[in-house]
């Protein structure tokens, strides 16, 4: 039984306890989560806050020493950690392998940071003063992940928070408890003391009502929050009546333009990877290929043909993908569906794969796990709910374009920003897409998703809030700005006022 731990220790449940299954074998339990409540919430809460000073107080390069005794752990455990990942979400064996090593890329680049966490010496307009600049822990942080990425995002949040000096609880998402319990014994065995990170177990309701009443203490100094775009504009209107700022990393309708001298082989990979990779349960999972007319016949009929040979089932196996993540992700998959419409043309089967409905190459048991199949659905055009809207499942939409401009229209129209990708031999084309895209990240010749460890992570519009994560980038996040001015001329000069700056 999986319970919330706070201050080291575990607490009582406060609520009903729910399974975490394997989505691939529904039979298997892999834990069974006992609930806290909004209480559990703001008592994790206390136990950073109290713990936070003390956590402060230890010098940077130390903080970054604990960050590299936990990726020594996570190395160590790799392997059993990527298995667990493969049981609970059903991700195939080697992404979650690769998430495991996400981890430790992200441990590595902040272990450095703590022998930098750099301030500034910054001239002053008057002699014998002197001005500096120092980054201050921002304070206890709320981190609230989702489950599709159980280990490597959340590190995103948990490593440079601590390393920066933050006290954190850490609120994972249900249907990936266990991964999270794991990855949160291994943190602590690194040296955190009691109370610097703890880990609460609750619902949605439960944790947004407990957040808010730990806003109201004035407890938290940053909330982190990845999921869905809805859910992310309830976090920050509530941060936002609290004068904060939250880091938002939400949904995605990632677009990959083909441009008529793009290598179509190169691009029907990619899109083979960012739109049915992790089964298009990725935040940055490609949502619409925007595809030269003059190519686009090609183009599709190649990338049906390398969608209905890929292989789909068992993700302990060498799959594209395996199942979704749980019951929810499933109806959604069915919703999505729903939008597809009298205009568009839908390549291959749709659906649960069953043994009635079934698929070539598909790899285990289609009656024991939610595996669903893969979906192309060309002609979708804006103002269609499926080229509107995020569909967070193996569903991509396809497109046509005459002109780049139109294709960087096409791209923007939906109003998210996370990531994108163009496919051209053109590096004029390359630099007009750049410019014109709204997405936080732009990938030429490669999928819009799989980004690394030390660039920064981020969307704009429905996408997020313009926050970034990784690398040096997210220490803003983290830590905030204090400015020192210092005197020692032995009288009170006056700033603007002695000096004339001309
Ligand atoms: C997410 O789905 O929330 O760039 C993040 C990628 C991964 C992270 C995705 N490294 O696809």
């Amino acid at each position: 039984m999986l319970r919330s731990i706070i201050n080291g220790r575990a607490a009582d449940p406060a609520g009903p306890t729910v399974p975490s299954r394997n989505p691939a074998d529904q039979g298997d339990l892999v834990a069974e989560v006992a609930l806290g409540d909004a209480a559990t919430v703001v008592a994790a809460a206390r136990a950073a806050r109290a713990a936070q000073r003390a956590w402060a107080d230890v010098p940077a390069p130390v903080r970054g020493q604990v960050i590299a005794n936990i990726s020594a752990l996570v190395e160590a455990n790799a392997e059993a950690l990527a298995q667990l990942v493969t049981r609970e979400v059903g991700k195939p064996i080697a992404e979650s392998r690769g998430e495991v090593q996400e981890i430790v890329d992200t441990c590595r680049f902040f272990l450095g940071e703590g022998r930098r966490l750099y301030g500034q010496t910054v001239p002053s307009e008057m002699p014998d003063k002197q001005l500096f600049t120092f980054r201050e822990p921002i304070g206890p942080s709320m981190i609230i992940t989702a489950g599709n990425f159980p280990v490597a995002v959340p590190s995103w949040y948990l490593v440079p928070a601590l390393l920066c000096g933050n006290a954190v609880v850490w609120k994972p998402a249900l249907y990936a408890a266990a991964c999270a319990d794991a990855m949160f014994q291994l943190f602590v065995r690194g040296g955190l003391p009691d109370g610097v990170l703890n880990l609460v177990h609750a619902d949605g309701p439960e944790t947004f009502a407990g957040l808010e009443s730990a806003l109201g203490e004035g407890l938290i100094g940053k909330v982190g929050f990845t999921g869905s775009t809805e859910i992310g504009r309830e976090i920050g209107a509530l941060c936002g009546r609290h004068l904060q700022t939250p880091c938002l990393e939400l949904g995605g309708k990632n677009p990959m333009v083909v441009a008529p001298d793009a290598d179509l082989d190169l691009a029907v990979e990619g899109a083979l990877f960012a739109g049915f990779g992790t089964a298009g349960q990725r935040c940055t999972s490609l949502g619409t290929v925007i595809v030269h007319e003059s190519v686009h016949g090609e183009f599709l009929s190649r990338y049906t043909a390398a969608v209905s040979a890929a292989a789909v089932g068992d993700p302990t196996a060498d799959v594209l993908y395996g199942p979704l993540l749980d019951e929810r992700f499933a109806a959604g998959y069915e919703t999505y569906l729903g939008w597809i419409g009298a205009g568009h043309r839908v390549h291959g089967p749709v659906g649960r794969i069953t043994a009635e409905n079934p698929r070539p190459g598909f790899v285990g048991d289609p009656a024991t796990g939610l595996f669903y199949h893969p979906v192309i659905v060309d002609g979708v055009r804006p103002g269609d709910a499926i080229f509107d809207n995020e569909t967070f499942g193996p569903i991509v939409g396809v497109t046509t374009y005459s002109t780049l401009d139109e294709a960087i229209e096409l791209a923007n129209a939906p109003g998210y920003g996370l990531s994108s990708a163009i496919y051209t031999s053109d590096p004029r084309t390359v630099f007009a897409f750049r410019r014109g895209i709204g997405a936080g990240m732009v990938s030429v010749n490669n999928s819009t998703s799989g980004a690394e460890a030390h660039l920064p992570f981020g969307g704009n519009g429905k996408s997020g809030n313009g926050s970034r994560q990784s690398g040096m980038w997210v220490l803003d996040q983290f830590t905030r700005w204090q400015a020192v001015n210092w005197d020692y001329s032995g009288r009170l000069q006056k700033a603007q006022m002695e000096v004339a700056v001309v």
